[in-house]
């Protein structure tokens, strides 16, 4: 990674990578997480009876736990290499993974801040979102709006209706440019720190948009205590068994360095 990637990084709070991993590479990847993401997917509605959030994806999380060979895919060090550096911190220690498949047909994914479900204390958060096959643009491709970052966490707003309404409103009125790739091949990936207000697109093609994610935060992060029910989950579920006040150095989160 180039320093200008860096800068860039800093300024916009999203980066867009190519070729983070290799056509053949991402295949062997792409068969375990499909594999593990189908034995752990519990939704059987069909789309039009759930709700916005469940019409945005198929969503799984922590597949490392389940399969030996996502967990390989998870804890690759070149990953969480480019994290650290664009966070500017030595180590990064996992939070979760989670693959996001998009249905042929799924709907948009609203506006959002992830950082709102963290309980740390800690701005030094990142997702890494990879496309495990190519997609472009009428897929449900993630968008930024560039700079959002800076002014941290707008609102208590989870991924709803309403925090699409209200962020995408706060990016109008703040000029935020909003970015995406008009594709991605499989193996690219975008980085985007916790802050950073995002949304995709729904899923307008008949192909499954599948992605997997990996989210990270520097080591020396503490736990706080819960702002909200979703971070009360997000404790007792990937930070177990810290209580607030405690290092965030769980068996569920180790340096991946
Ligand atoms: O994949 C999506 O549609 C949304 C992903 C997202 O919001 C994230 O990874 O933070």
């Amino acid at each position: 990674m180039t320093d200008q990637q860096r800068k860039q990084f800093d300024a916009d709070g999203h980066l867009l990578l190519r070729e983070v991993i290799e056509a053949d590479e991402i295949a062997v990847h792409r068969r375990a997480i499909t594999e593990a993401s189908r034995r752990l997917i519990t939704e059987d509605r069909p789309l039009a009876e759930r709700d916005t959030y469940g019409k945005a994806f198929l969503q799984t999380m922590n597949l490392w736990l389940h399969d030996d060979a996502v967990k390989t895919f998870v804890f690759e060090r070149k990953f969480a290499d480019i994290a650290a550096a664009l966070l500017g911190v030595e180590k990064v220690r996992l939070y979760h993974d989670q693959a996001l498949f998009k249905e042929p047909g799924g709907g948009p994914t609203p506006w959002h801040q992830d950082q709102y479900y963290w309980p740390l204390d800690t701005d030094r958060t990142i997702t890494m979102w990879m496309p495990l096959v190519d997609i472009d643009v009428g897929m449900g491709m993630l968008t930024f709006a560039a700079g959002s970052h800076r002014g941290g966490v707008v609102d208590d707003l989870a991924i709803s209706d309403e925090s699409d309404q209200i962020l995408a409103k706060y990016v109008k009125d703040n000029s935020f440019p909003v970015a995406r790739a008009e594709s991605m091949k499989a193996g690219d990936a975008t980085f985007h720190l916790g802050t950073t207000i995002h949304t995709a697109g729904e899923n307008r093609s008949n192909r499954l948009r599948e992605v997997m994610t990996v989210i990270y935060f520097a080591d020396g992060a503490r736990v706080t205590e819960p702002r909200n029910e979703h971070q009360l989950a997000d404790l007792e579920t990937w930070l177990t068994p810290r209580n607030p006040g405690e290092l965030a150095d769980g068996p569920l989160n180790p340096i991946l360095q």
